[in-house]
């Protein structure tokens, strides 16, 4: 069964022991976080030099701190002990991906649940189903394998993927809340309602726009006769002209 009461350090050595196991727990939280921020870079520098373009527009990470850690824990009833931290808070790792349009998202998040290496604990679909006060996301709830000195440490890091309208809305909509200290006045609370509104009817219509030109690019290439992606802006001399010289200079090298 679940323990509600948060543990209370006893002494100085106590409290400086817990500290000392707070800070390795994470570093390992750290390590896990890299290892999502490196896959996911990845995945955005492929698609620009490919496609020309990314359906990742932002990459953000951020580990939460030990004052947030302790605040949440006492709120939520979670013992302040690594095990009870590691199965019960999950966003203390956190990576947030932006994308210009809520197809991008689907698109991101097919990509990251298909990595072989990452374990899809939850998902919270924010978007097909908002919150009571407008917020939208995704959110991934992964483990990632940490490969330590002396044994694999399994992660958890939670990624939130959204639309720049999005999160628009939900950096503004943090502020206030820190601002009123959660007690945010009636008008302001209906205000980011709608404002919420308005930023979903932004994406639909950025999506529309976007849908149009794609499909007319498409047909322009097709009158056009061009079937395949051009792989490179370099003229063919100045490309052949490269190989040639990569080409005599791995020959060089083998031949020294
Ligand atoms: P910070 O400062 O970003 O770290 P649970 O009890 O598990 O259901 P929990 O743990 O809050 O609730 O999970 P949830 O709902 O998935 O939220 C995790 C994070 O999502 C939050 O972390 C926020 O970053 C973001 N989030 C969730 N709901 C809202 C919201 O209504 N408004 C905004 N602006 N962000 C939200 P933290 O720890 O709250 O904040």
């Amino acid at each position: 069964m679940r323990d509600e009461r948060p543990a209370a350090p006893h002494d100085a050595a106590e409290t400086a022991r817990v500290v000392h196991e707070m800070r390795r727990m994470l570093m390992t939280y750290r390590f896990g976080m890299d290892e999502l921020m490196t896959k996911i870079t990845v995945l955005r520098d492929e698609f620009r030099a490919i496609h020309d373009d990314s359906p990742i527009e932002h990459i953000g990470s951020r580990l939460k701190s030990l004052e947030s850690i302790v605040a949440k824990a006492q709120r939520k009833g979670i013992a302040l002990t690594p095990g009870a931290l590691r199965a019960q808070m999950f966003d203390i790792a956190g990576v947030r991906i932006t994308c210009g349009f809520v197809s991008d998202i689907r698109k991101v998040r097919e990509m990251l649940v298909g990595q072989a290496d990452l374990t899809v604990l939850e998902e919270r679909d924010y978007i097909a189903h908002p919150k009571e006060n407008g917020y939208k996301s995704l959110h991934l709830i992964v483990q990632v394998p940490v490969f330590l000195s002396d044994r694999v440490e399994d992660v958890t890091v939670e990624i939130q993927i959204r639309t720049i309208a999005m999160d628009f809305w939900a950096s503004l909509e943090h502020k206030i809340q820190y601002k009123f200290d959660h007690e945010v006045p009636d008008r302001l609370v209906t205000e980011l309602r709608l404002a919420a509104d308005v930023a979903s009817q932004l994406d639909r219509s950025m999506e529309r726009i976007h849908d149009e030109v794609v499909e007319h690019a498409r047909l322009d290439d097709l009158a056009h006769g061009v079937t395949a992606p051009v792989t490179s802006a370099l003229p063919p001399t100045v490309l052949e002209a490269l190989l040639r010289s990569t080409v005599a200079a791995q020959d060089h090298a083998t031949e020294g």
